[in-house]
């Protein structure tokens, strides 16, 4: 699986490398591009601090980003006390390449700020969100410097909005819309207090991800990253929008036109009844993931159903096969193997793929580059949907 997760990481442009290293070199040139890359891929990684005053919702941040309930073994924890006492790596749950870095509250007893600053390396982080509940504060604005002199982005977040809004709409003439301008309106105030002008806070909730800017905070991010990470990210984020499973079904189509490259390079598993070969443990591997990083697998489920407070039946409502979800057998991957086969003789060689359709033209029509194309890209089809009903029956979207 470890070796599986790399082959994410490859972009149109890598694609044809691969094409251009076998069209001078052949399969040993393309299997020596694609190792190289392998390598090159091990070292991308993303790592995100979260900090801010204490109690204002970082490490709740923190869980949503990694889409884990609180009561989750591996959750970081969160509490009304003062609960994080020392900076703490928490890796995604599928992409351990993707660390969020909680940071105990600045100005808590535990967090002399001063001196932990000085031993804080800033230029660890890809970026920073800086958290406040209320309004932004000198300790923020400290820390903002410390990232900014290590060269780093930050981005501001309110966090709570879930709550003001619930606060707020007991009153006379609430009207969420003025409520939201008028918190927008007081964090700028509060950050132009400490001397940082014209920049944006995104209001968010920790409880509630799909709501309120967390979308354009997404953007945001997406602006400053380099490529590589920018996909990282892409992938690690919970499904918190049908836009956000789109973006991932792009990104797996590229991961799908690798794995059928490397499935026809690689080592050949033969499949009983089918007269051609493909790599079953790459298949299986790669549908595990493709499942992982849609929020399909048995404990993202577990997961989502425990934060939506809805039981797992009712989230798998309305999905049409039962296979997108937790285990997958390799009888399963043989039957749809099988399938895709036979649908590979109906339609016949060509136009299967309907991008870049480089790499699938040096394979023979009957190879097991389409075959595992084809079944992976009609597994792919089958998630996707599953996930945005999923989505739907999780915020009881029609
Ligand atoms: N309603 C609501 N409650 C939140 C939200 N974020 C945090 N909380 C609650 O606020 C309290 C503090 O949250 P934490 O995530 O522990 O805050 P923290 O910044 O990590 O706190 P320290 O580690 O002590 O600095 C907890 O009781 C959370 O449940 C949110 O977005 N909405
Ligand atoms: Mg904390």
């Amino acid at each position: 699986m470890d070796q599986i997760r790399y082959y994410t990481h490859y972009s149109a442009t890598d694609v044809k490398d691969l094409v251009a290293a076998y069209q001078h070199g052949g399969m040993a040139n393309l299997q020596g591009e694609m190792e190289k890359k392998a390598n090159t891929f091990k070292n991308v990684s993303l790592n995100v601090a979260i900090m801010g005053g204490s109690g204002v919702g970082k490490s709740t941040l923190i869980n949503a980003l990694r889409g884990l309930d609180v009561n989750h073994a591996d959750a970081a924890p969160t509490g009304v006390v003062e609960t994080t006492m020392k900076l703490t790596p928490y890796p995604h749950p599928t992409l351990p390449n993707v660390t969020y870095w909680d940071f105990p509250g600045v100005a808590s007893i535990n967090f002399p700020v001063k001196q932990s600053l000085k031993q804080t390396n800033f230029s660890q982080y890809d970026f920073g969100l800086i958290v406040c509940a209320e309004r932004f504060s000198e300790h923020d604005k400290l820390l903002a410097t410390k990232m900014k002199e290590a060269g780093k982005s930050i981005f501001f977040v309110r966090s709570k909005i879930d709550q003001s809004i619930q606060n707020e709409s007991r009153k006379h003439g609430y009207n969420k819309e003025k409520v939201l301008e008028g918190i927008r309106e007081y964090c700028s105030k509060s950050l132009a207090t400490i001397g940082i002008k014209d920049t944006p806070v995104f209001l968010i909730s920790g409880e509630d991800m799909d709501n309120y800017d967390f979308n354009d905070l997404k953007s945001a991010l997406d602006s400053i990253l380099p490529e590589k990470k920018k996909d990282l990210f892409a992938m690690a984020l919970p499904n918190t929008s049908i836009a956000v499973i789109k973006m991932k079904e792009e990104r797996l189509k590229i991961f799908i036109h690798v794995i059928a490259t490397v499935s026809a390079i690689g080592g050949a598993v033969p499949i009983p009844g089918l007269s051609f070969a493909c790599d079953l443990a790459i298949i299986l591997s790669s549908l595990l993931l493709m499942q992982q990083i849609l929020g399909l697998d048995n404990a993202s489920i577990q997961n989502l159903a425990r934060t939506v407070g809805k039981p797992r039946a009712s989230l798998l409502r309305n999905v049409k096969d039962s296979f997108v979800f937790g285990e997958i057998s390799k009888d399963q991957v043989l039957m749809l193997l099988s399938r895709s086969s036979m649908a590979l003789a109906l339609t016949a060689a060509e136009p299967i793929l309907d991008f870049i359709p480089i790499v699938g033209s040096i394979f023979g029509a009957a190879s097991s580059f389409w075959v595992t194309h084809t079944m992976l890209k009609d597994a792919l089809e089958e998630f996707v949907e599953a996930a945005c009903t999923v989505l739907k029956n999780a915020h009881n979207l029609v």
